[in-house]
């Protein structure tokens, strides 16, 4: 039984801030302080991210940094090195996702405090699920979609693709060679995600990759 003392009584109306998004919060403050747009790429493992973000890399040049995830090794961080941006490799040691507090660490060792970083990309653990639930304190997330996963994926995972500012259909130069709907894919995700904007590209042959990186860079004031 309750009696009626205030002291005693939770008011379960009121939103509880998980301890990861008061981490995402704080990565929020940091990057808007320091003026550098941010974003989380998620997709599953070997849709194309770190290849995206190598052509990226090329396009933002030294005005973009990277921070990489991954269960194990910094090979990724090195693709993005050798392809010119500064990158910091998160190796998760078998977390299937990045959370706040992990990117807030790699935030405090980045040294982007000299005002050249406008853009900052998160690569995730390639993984279509986990990595949906943990807001990072990004300004737009992504979602990479590749043609040799299939049409039908949009639906099966839509904890990602309900959530999604950007659905990036990558792999376009296989289109001719799979069974792969792309209007099935779009059709299916604005059904969960009416607002997302959608682009087809290739990061092998660079086609609509000039168009991303010019909306990435619209978006960035
Ligand atoms: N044909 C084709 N291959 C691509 C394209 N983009 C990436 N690839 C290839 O797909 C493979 C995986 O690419 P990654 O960029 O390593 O994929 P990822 O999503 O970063 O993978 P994880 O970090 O392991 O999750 C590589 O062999 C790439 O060369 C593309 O547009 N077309
Ligand atoms: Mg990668």
């Amino acid at each position: 039984m309750y009696d009626n003392d205030a002291d005693r009584r939770i008011d379960i109306s009121e939103p509880v801030m998980s301890r990861n998004d008061r981490f995402a919060a704080e990565n929020r403050k940091f990057l808007t302080d320091r003026n550098i747009y941010t974003l989380n790429l998620i997709s599953s493992p070997g849709a194309g991210k770190t290849t995206v973000l190598e052509v990226m890399a090329r396009f933002f040049g030294p005005g973009m940094a990277v921070i990489e995830g991954d269960v194990q090794t910094r090979r990724d961080a090195e693709r993005i090195e050798r392809a010119g941006c500064r990158a910091w490799q998160i190796e998760t040691g078998g977390a299937c996702h990045l959370d706040a507090q992990a990117v807030g660490n790699a935030l405090e060792h980045m040294e982007m405090e000299d005002g050249t970083v406008r853009l900052l990309a998160i690569e995730n653990v390639g993984n279509l699920i986990c990595p949906s639930g943990y807001f990072l304190g990004e300004d737009m997330r992504i979602g990479l979609l590749s043609i040799p996963e299939g049409d039908d994926k949009v639906l099966k995972y839509p904890s990602l693709f309900s959530t999604v500012d950007v659905l990036l259909i990558n792999k376009m130069d296989l289109v001719p060679h799979l069974d792969f709907d792309v209007d099935r894919v779009v059709e299916e995700c604005r059904s969960l995600n009416p607002d997302v904007t959608v682009f087809t590209v290739s990061a092998r042959t660079g086609e609509g990759m000039e168009e991303f990186c010019g909306f990435v860079e619209s978006n960035i004031s």
